[in-house]
């Protein structure tokens, strides 16, 4: 079914051949309540969506297609367990593992919650053991620092949440994390860290993706060197579905914490993929972080979409991709500790809905997933910022900030918020030609120093970054995402677009590390360079 031959969305194309010369100037001139109407509070997010293009009328209709797309139904089916990812044939259920309520949901007819329980028991104690020191290295010593080993899904969630919740952090713990297998990752990390007190965590989920294996194989001979090779058990966990292969690797099963096929790697944080977020920042703050996952989880299944953070912003994003032609989204988080935010989501949001066929396997011919980008303010302000308030391109901007810092600098804080404001206010007012004549400005320099304003962005707001809100934020993310993949009508939770370049790369390799110079079978674009490597040597 293609979202393009909706009546529904035919309306929407409709309303837009009027609605796209509006300014917001004239939008909050023409309504006086604007502001009031178009913000909107919700576990313990709070969203001013006023600074948008768009209004009641927009909102009603872009509601409209969601409920003709089936959002709610499908959103339904999400939640109890249905195999929505059809490609995988599995069911999508990361919502399950921040079920605070515990109310059952089952997968192939079995309650999935009692394992849910029983891994975060595990996990739980797990933790305070190597807190309170009873797990001790192989030489007596509490280990300290945590180096998890995992990629893309595996890596970005808890590295974005560690570091973003590094004034909860448990006295004398430190984490660190290796991605890449570029080989200088690992050797740059390993560098800083004392073998008498670092634990590895090996997280992958199939435990077989090469930059892990090869990572966690590095670490190992590192270990051993130093410490030989009975140091591997209590040095070493893994956090894998495939308790068969990291037994294989050498580690003990009563040491592999498992999660299930139903979490997709960019939404496992909350698995046991997050041990490292667990064991920086300690049970309670865990807990709390879960919370604001369910909270924001509640808040998407019950409330109505007119009210539904997730799904305005979703339907927001759709209106901007498909009407306003805008094709990509900044995440602008002013708070330093959402550092890794903008990344995290460019996973979260591109891997799941950069899609071009839809749910039925038919060519796509309508825009889908946005490019995703953008660092922390107030640094992009002096280097990006130029292009969104005065390039060609409309660049819906989202705008993260949180009312209370986490440390006491709160004059310094005030200068983040008033910058915070004054971007937004920029961006949808600007700044006309008649105001600079007024001022005596150089008439030649006029058209520089105009901004035509009416740029759109949403502010998005929380009282403190704390756990809770962290999580909370996070699953107003996931559930956007959801949203839009619904309207696109595109599976989300597949990801067979990275598929294509790790099976070259394995035809690859071999060329390059036994230096065969078998180039038949090799792409004569990709020769040059394998010709350039070997040369270089
Ligand atoms: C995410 C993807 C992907 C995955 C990594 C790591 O949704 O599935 O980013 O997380 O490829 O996979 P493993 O956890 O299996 O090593």
């Amino acid at each position: 079914m293609k979202t393009t031959s909706l009546p529904t969305w035919k309306e929407l194309a409709k309303a837009y051949e009027s609605f796209q010369t509006k300014t917001l100037k004239e939008l909050f001139l023409s309504n006086p309540s604007r502001s009031n109407e178009l913000t909107k509070e919700a576990a313990g997010i709070y969203i001013d969506f006023s600074r948008n293009l768009w209004d009641s009328s927009i909102i009603e209709k872009l509601i409209a297609l969601a409920k003709e797309m089936k959002l709610e139904e499908k959103r339904d089916a999400m939640f109890s367990g249905e195999k929505i990812n059809k490609t995988e044939d599995r069911a999508v259920l990361h919502v399950a593992l921040r079920n605070r309520s515990n109310t059952p949901i089952y997968v192939d007819g079995k309650d999935v919650m009692p394992q849910i329980n029983e891994v975060l028991d595990r996990l739980f104690r797990f933790t305070k053991s190597i807190h309170n020191g009873e797990w001790k290295g192989k030489t007596g010593k509490k280990l300290t620092t945590i180096v998890n080993i995992g990629i893309g899904g595996s890596d970005l969630g808890p590295h974005m949440v560690t570091y973003a919740l590094q004034e909860y952090k448990q006295e004398g713990m430190e984490c660190k994390f290796v991605s890449n297998v570029d080989p200088n990752h690992i050797t740059m990390v390993l560098r800083e860290c004392d073998p008498e007190t670092t634990l590895f965590l090996i997280a992958s989920k199939t435990f077989t993706t090469q930059e892990t294996m090869a990572n966690a194989a590095i670490a190992k001979t590192w270990l051993t060197a130093k410490l030989g090779s009975d140091a591997v058990s209590s040095h070493f966990v893994a956090l894998s579905s495939n308790i068969e292969k990291a037994c294989t690797f050498g580690i003990t099963k009563e040491n592999i914490f498992p999660f299930w096929n139903w979490v997709g790697g960019r939404y496992s944080l909350t698995s046991a993929i997050g041990l490292s977020i667990l064991l920086y920042i300690g049970e309670t703050n865990f807990k709390e972080l879960l919370t604001g996952f369910h909270e924001m989880d509640q808040h998407f299944k019950t409330a109505p979409l007119e009210e539904n953070l997730p799904v305005l912003l979703g339907l927001l994003g759709v209106w901007y991709n498909n009407f306003y032609q805008a094709t990509s989204v900044a995440i602008l988080p002013y708070d330093q500790h959402l550092a890794y935010f903008p990344a995290y989501l460019q996973q979260g949001d591109m891997e799941s809905n950069g899609k071009s066929v839809t749910q039925e396997g038919e060519a796509i011919d309508y825009q889908t997933g946005p490019i995703i980008w953008g660092e922390p303010g107030t640094n992009g302000q002096h280097a990006f910022y130029q292009l969104i308030h005065q390039g060609t391109k409309m660049i819906p901007c989202d705008f993260i900030a949180f009312a209370k810092p986490c440390v006491p600098l709160e004059e310094q804080h005030a200068m983040l918020w008033a910058n915070f404001i004054a971007q937004q206010e920029a961006l949808a007012f600007g700044r006309n030609a008649s105001y600079l004549q007024e001022k005596g400005v150089d008439p030649a320099l006029i058209p520089y120093k105009t901004f035509s304003g009416n740029r759109p962005s949403t502010a998005i707001l929380a009282k403190q970054l704390t756990p809770r809100s962290l999580g909370s934020l996070i699953a107003l993310y996931e559930h956007k995402i959801f949203t839009q993949g619904i309207i696109w009508n595109v599976c989300s939770f597949d990801q067979w677009g990275v598929e294509l370049g790790k099976e070259l790369a394995s035809k690859i390799l071999p060329v390059l590390s036994s230096n065969v110079k078998e180039l038949n079978n090799i792409e004569k674009s990709s020769a040059t360079l394998i010709n350039y490597f070997l040369t270089n040597q």
